[in-house]
C-alpha cells in the first residue's frame, strides 16, 4: 500500500502496478481484514479513497501489505465518495471507497445516493462496531445498513470471518454488472478482526441475478417495423448508452437509418455534437432543437434513460404524438415515467443490434431531418456578450473548450455552471462528461476532478464549479496538491448560489432570499494556502492566458472567474412545463 504522492503521473509507467499485475499479490489470508483486501485484489482494484477510523481500521491495516492497490486519503468521506463515483464513470469498473463507523459512514451517504440515482458503479466499504455492541448505541454506531439499503442497489452486513471475502466480491460484481450501482458492505470490527483462512475467489453475482441480455424478438420485430414506418424518428440516447458500450453501435445504427439524435444529460457524449444527425441535448435547459424534435417526433426510440422529470418536463406534453420504444436493462424503468408501446428489456448494445438485424429499409425521412436542420439555424445556442458588461461564464466555457484535446474530461458542480458548461461544451467522447445528474449534489466537482484524473492520468481534467458548490468541497483540493495532479477548477464566481437567484427573479418575484453570498473568500488566494496555483480572470481579453496558464502549471490550478452576476441559463422550460415552450431570455419566461 502506498500514500503519500503515490499516484503515477500521466505519461509515466506505472512500474509497481504492472509489476503487481504480473505477479498476483498472494498474501497470506490470516484475518476477515485480508479476506477483504484479497477480493479487492481479485477484483483487480488499483485505487481506493477514503479516510481512516477505528472500526475500519483493521482493512486499512491488511491494505498496507498489498502494494498493487494505492489508497488515496481525502480530506473528507464526501470527497472519497465522489472520487470514487467519478473514477467508476471513467473507467467503467466500480470505483470504491472506505470509510468508518457512525459519521463516517454517513459522510458517505449523500455520494451513494448521488450515485444510485445515476447507476454509477460504485462500492463503499465501511466500519462497523462489533457485532456484540450493534444496538447498544456504542460509540460511533449507526445502522448503516439501514440507511443505506434504500439507496444502494444491493448492501450486505457483513456476519462471517469466513464468508467476508466472498461478501466483498460479490458487492464489486452486483454494482458492476446489469445495470450499475452503488453497493456497500458493512464491515464489523471483530469480523475483519478474526483469524479465518478463507481465501476469496473471483467477484461473481449470486446465481439469482441474471440481468437481460437480448430483449423479447417480438416485440423488437414489431418495434422496428414502427421505426421503418416513422415520418419523424428520434432517438433518444440516455446514460445507459454510455454504461452499456453502446455508443459504437448507436452511430452505426444512427447513420445506417439517418436518424436524428438527442442525449440526456446522463447520455451526453454517447454521439457526438458535431455529428450533423446530432441535435445535442434535451431537457429543462436543452437545446431548442432537441426539445423541438422530440415534441414533434412520431416515434421515439429511447435508449438507456429512465426519462426523468427535468428531461421530459409534463409527462403529457413529453412526445405527444410518438410511439415510444424504450429499451432499457432494468424492467422497473419501463413506463415508470413514460408509456412504453415497445418495452424492450435488454443490454442496450444487444438491443440495438437485435433492432438493426430486424430493419429491413431505413425510415424516408428526409423532410424530417431537414425540419430538424432548419430548428438548428432557428435556436442556435448563443449568448449576448456586450463589451461593456462583466465576463460571460459561456465565453469561458467556449473557450476552453476550443483549447483543449477532444477526449478532455469536463466535471462540474451543481447550478448554472453545469448547465453552462453541458451547453457550450462540444462532447464528443463518451467517459468525458462527469457530473451529478439526478441528485443534484453541490460539490460534487473537485472531489469527482481528483478521481477522474486518477482514472485517466493522460486525459487533460477541468472542472467547472459554482462559488457556492466550491465552498462545499474544496478542502479535497489539499489531496489534489499532495498527489500533484494537474488539473484545472474553473470557480465561475457569480457571488452567489446562482441557479436559486435565478429562479427567484422567474418565479418568486425577485425575492432573493439567502441566495447571494454577500462575502466569499478569494478563490486564487484560498487555493494558493492549499498549494495549488491560483489565478483570477475578470477581463474576456484575459481568458485564454488564464486558461494557458493553468493548463501549463504542473499541478492543480484554481480559476476564481468573475462573472456576469445577473446571467441567467437558457433556454429553459419551465418545470413541469412543455419542451416545445422554452424561454429564450427573461421577458420569454413571463410570457409561457
Ligand atoms: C447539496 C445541495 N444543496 C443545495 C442544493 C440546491 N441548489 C441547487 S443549484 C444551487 C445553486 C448552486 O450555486 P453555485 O454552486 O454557486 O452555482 P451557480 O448556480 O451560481 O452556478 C443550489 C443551492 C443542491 N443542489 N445541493
Amino acid at each position: 500500500m502506498s500514500e503519500r504522492a503515490s499516484v503515477p503521473k500521466e505519461d509515466e509507467p506505472d512500474a509497481e502496478a504492472d509489476e503487481a499485475e504480473a505477479e498476483p499479490d498472494d498474501a497470506e489470508i490470516q484475518t476477515g481484514a485480508d479476506a477483504v483486501a484479497a477480493s479487492l485484489e481479485n477484483a483487480g482494484v488499483k485505487y481506493l479513497f477514503g479516510v481512516q477510523g477505528g472500526a475500519i481500521m483493521p482493512v486499512y491495516d491488511a491494505l498496507y501489505e498489498h502494494e498493487e492497490m494505492t489508497h488515496v486519503t481525502m480530506a473528507h468521506e464526501q470527497g472519497a465518495v465522489h472520487a470514487a463515483d467519478a473514477y467508476g464513470i471513467v473507467t467503467g469498473n466500480p470505483g470504491v471507497c472506505m470509510a468508518t463507523s457512525g459519521p463516517g459512514a454517513t459522510n458517505l451517504v449523500t455520494g451513494i445516493a448521488d450515485a444510485n440515482m445515476d447507476s454509477d458503479p460504485l462500492i463503499a466499504l465501511t466500519g462497523q462496531v462489533p457485532t456484540n455492541f450493534v444496538g447498544n448505541d456504542a460509540f460511533q454506531e449507526t445502522d448503516t445498513i439501514g440507511v443505506t439499503q434504500p439507496i444502494t442497489k444491493h448492501n450486505i452486513f457483513a456476519q462471517s470471518p469466513d464468508e467476508v471475502g466472498a461478501d466483498v466480491g460479490e458487492a464489486w460484481a452486483l454494482a458492476n454488472e446489469g445495470r450499475q450501482g452503488p453497493t456497500l458492505v458493512d464491515l464489523p470490527k471483530d469480523v475483519t478482526q478474526t483469524e479465518t483462512d478463507s481465501q476469496p475467489t473471483e467477484p461473481t453475482t449470486p446465481d439469482t441475478y441474471n440481468p437481460p441480455e437480448e430483449a423479447d424478438p417480438v416485440i423488437a420485430e414489431e418495434a422496428a417495423k414502427v421505426l421503418a414506418d416513422a415520418d419523424r424518428p428520434v432517438i433518444l440516447a440516455g446514460g445507459g448508452v454510455i454504461k452499456g458500450e453502446a455508443t459504437d453501435e448507436l452511430r452505426q445504427f444512427a447513420h445506417d437509418y439517418g436518424i436524428p439524435v438527442v442525449q440526456t444529460m446522463p447520455g451526453t457524449g454517447a454521439f457526438p455534437d458535431d455529428d450533423p444527425l446530432s441535435l445535442e441535448i434535451a431537457g429543462m435547459h436543452g437545446t431548442g432543437y432537441g426539445n423541438l424534435a422530440i415534441s414533434n417526433c412520431d416515434v421515439l426510440l429511447g435508449i438507456g434513460t429512465r426519462f426523468d422529470d427535468r428531461l421530459t418536463g409534463g409527462i403529457d406534453t413529453f412526445a405527444p404524438d410518438a410511439d415510444v420504444i424504450h429499451v432499457d436493462i432494468d424492467p422497473a424503468e419501463i413506463s415508470k415515467n413514460v408509456h412504453a408501446d415497445y418495452p424492450l428489456v435488454g443490454d442496450a448494445k444487444q438491443v440495438i443490434r437485435q433492432l438493426d438485424d430486424e430493419l429491413e429499409d431505413a425510415p424516408d425521412c428526409q423532410a424530417w431531418r431537414d425540419q430538424c436542420d432548419q430548428w438548428k439555424d432557428e435556436y442556435p445556442m448563443d449568448y449576448e456578450m456586450p463589451e461593456d458588461e462583466p465576463l460571460k461564464p459561456q465565453y469561458v466555457v467556449e473557450k476552453y473548450d476550443e483549447v483543449t484535446p477532444d477526449d478532455t474530461i469536463v466535471a462540474a458542480g451543481v447550478g448554472q455552471h453545469q448547465m453552462w458548461a453541458w451547453q457550450y461544451w462540444t462532447w464528443k467522447h463518451p467517459r468525458t462528461w462527469v457530473t451529478s445528474h439526478g441528485l443534484g449534489t453541490m460539490g460534487y466537482a473537485v472531489p469527482a476532478a481528483i478521481g477522474a484524473k486518477i482514472a485517466a492520468p493522460d486525459q487533460e481534467v477541468v472542472a467547472f464549479d459554482g462559488d457556492g458548490s466550491f465552498l462545499m468541497t474544496a478542502q479535497e483540493l489539499s489531496v489534489a496538491v499532495r498527489e500533484n495532479l494537474n488539473l484545472t477548477i474553473v470557480v465561475l464566481n457569480n457571488e452567489a448560489v446562482g441557479m436559486v437567484r435565478q429562479w427567484q427573479d422567474g418565479f418568486y418575484e425577485g425575492r432573493r432570499m439567502a441566495s447571494e453570498y454577500p462575502w466569499i473568500p478569494q478563490f486564487d488566494k484560498l487555493a494558493e494556502a492549499f498549494g495549488a496555483q491560483g489565478l483570477r480572470l475578470e477581463e474576456a481579453d484575459n481568458v485564454e492566458d488564464v486558461i494557458q496558464e493553468a493548463r501549463e502549471y504542473d499541478g492543480p490550478s484554481v480559476i476564481d472567474a468573475i462573472i456576469d452576476p445577473s446571467e441567467n441559463v437558457y433556454p429553459m422550460v419551465p418545470s413541469g412545463g412543455d419542451n416545445a415552450r422554452f424561454a429564450l431570455n427573461e421577458q420569454h419566461l413571463e410570457d409561457l
